[in-house]
């Protein structure tokens, strides 16, 4: 049984909870992720650096509770992509809420039908993700990019579609700012 607490909202007061899960990603675990091939391997000829780092609290009671979780993503940009997660589904039903902590991002979606569109994320606000919505998060700007999620517990992620079939919409820095362009390496599930 959970008992009631409060929490700062920052990656170390969420690192002291026992139940925390922290997870670090670094450019070597997302090469093919990131559309400029040639950027990757340049960048990680030089090193590795980490993209992005998270940590969840994922909950595994027999109720109706709440898992969440906080990620920053690091400023910077692999060819003209911005540094970003790697970006999922969530297997089964289940929404999530983003709310921003800090810095200057953008969320990227796409339906498991075919729409795509991308929100602002920017500190105080919060977006809805809806049930069947593929969800990434770019950092736009020139600091950490923080946000805080929560979503219902047992949702599998599933990482697997976006990694074999990436997202319609890549976010990359162009001379008047952030800019959402289309992915020309997209596969649409189904099509060949
Ligand atoms: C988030 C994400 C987190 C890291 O908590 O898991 O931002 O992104 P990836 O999971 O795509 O690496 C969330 O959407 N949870 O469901
Ligand atoms: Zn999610």
């Amino acid at each position: 049984m959970i008992t009631p607490f409060a929490l700062a909202l920052d990656p170390a007061a969420f690192l002291e909870m026992k139940a925390t899960k922290e997870v670090v990603r670094r450019l070597s675990d997302m090469r093919h992720h990131f559309s400029d091939k040639r950027a990757v391997e340049r960048i990680l000829g030089q090193g590795d650096p980490v993209i992005y780092r998270f940590w969840e609290v994922e909950y595994t009671g027999p109720e109706r509770g709440l898992s969440f979780g906080i990620t920053t993503i690091y400023p910077g940009s692999i060819g003209r992509e911005y540094y970003m997660t790697k970006g999922h589904f969530h297997a089964s039903s289940g929404d999530e809420i983003y709310m921003t902590l800090h810095g200057q991002g953008c969320l990227i979606l796409q339906s498991r039908d075919g729409q795509s569109q991308t929100l602002d994320m920017v500190p105080g606000g919060l977006c809805y993700l809806p049930s069947g919505w593929g969800h990434r998060t770019a950092n736009t700007g020139k600091e950490n990019f923080t946000f805080v999620s929560i979503w219902p517990p047992n949702i599998e992620h599933d990482y697997q579609s976006v990694s074999q079939y990436g997202f319609p919409q890549l976010v990359v820095a162009t001379d008047h700012g952030p800019e959402a362009v289309e992915n020309p390496e997209f596969i649409r599930p189904g099509r060949s």
